[in-house]
């Protein structure tokens, strides 16, 4: 039998039964493999770390994006970092009140690779007139782009690799910079039972430009570990705290269907277990 093993964690490794390898190469920034499984359908590895699976992409993809847009309410210009595989710019081209999602990814390979590979995830997305494919260096971009964001999504890999400086107090600035006024990140910010730093140097570097800032969580099951972090920051503490009753009345103004989110989901997920939240006094 073919297997698949990703060890992120130290002493630790989830493996996958291979039926079949659809692609694999070397591409200018990193390793991409594609293949198939009979748990988790279609997978995608970046350096040998899971990125996506048809099965359950949809927990990550509509946390990362309907959070922040219907806690913002009336966002009109969503910018994602990353995202090759486009199943965040699909769930942001959902809300009809999206008048331009720009997406900067740093490895065109990504996004072709899973163009062909993954149609069912970008489902259009990269065709839609609204969408602004960038490939360039997010880092770059946020810190010279004239354009101003309500939301920016940093869908990226973990700090290790080509992912590592979209994790600096540098890149946070630079988003601040191009948000516009009450504007929010979100960031993937790891499994904090294996990777409790990333917790706390985000925190950190986070709280140097936001007024507001944390996190709130979703549980993937292939980002094996239990919740994950995405990384909250925003000027503007009402955002974070707004009540379900508005966001019951945006999402059904939305007219959004999902399989995770909810706007109680939305809310409970702000709430943190003592093991995560001890992270943030350090
Ligand atoms: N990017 C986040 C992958 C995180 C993997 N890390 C982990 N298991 N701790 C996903 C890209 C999906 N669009």
């Amino acid at each position: 039998m073919n297997r698949f093993q990703e060890i992120l964690h130290k002493g630790y490794a989830q493996t996958f039964e291979v039926t079949k390898v659809l692609f694999h190469e070397k591409t200018e920034h990193q390793d991409l493999i594609i293949f198939e499984t009979p748990t988790f359908g279609r997978v995608m590895a970046l350096d040998n770390i899971v990125q996506v699976t048809t099965r359950d992409e949809f927990v990550y993809h509509e946390m990362m994006t309907h959070v922040p847009i219907l806690a913002k309410g009336d966002v009109t210009n969503v910018l994602i970092i990353g995202g090759g595989d486009g199943g965040i710019l699909r769930e942001v081209l959902r809300h009809k009140s999206v008048e331009q999602a720009t997406m900067v990814e740093i490895d065109a390979s990504v996004v072709d690779l899973c163009q062909q590979h993954f149609a069912d995830i970008s489902d259009g997305a990269f065709d839609d007139p609204r969408t602004n494919l960038i490939i360039d260096d997010g880092v770059k971009f946020v810190a010279e782009t004239k354009q101003r964001f309500d939301v920016i999504i940093v869908d990226s890999t973990d700090p290790i690799g080509p992912g590592e400086v979209l994790f600096t107090q540098s890149f946070y600035a630079g988003c601040h910079r191009c948000l516009t006024d009450g504007g929010v990140l979100v960031t993937q910010n790891g499994v904090p039972f294996f990777q409790g730093s990333e917790v706390v140097d985000t925190n950190r570097r986070m709280g140097k430009s936001f007024k507001d800032n944390g996190f709130y969580t979703a549980v993937v099951p292939t980002y094996i570990g239990g919740f994950m972090t995405l990384g909250w920051g925003c000027d503007d503490t009402a955002v974070r705290n707004v009540s379900v009753k508005v966001l019951q009345d945006r999402f059904q103004k939305a007219n959004i269907s999902t399989r995770y989110y909810t706007p109680e989901m939305h809310k409970a997920s702000f709430a943190l277990p003592p093991f995560i939240s001890d992270l943030l006094a350090d």
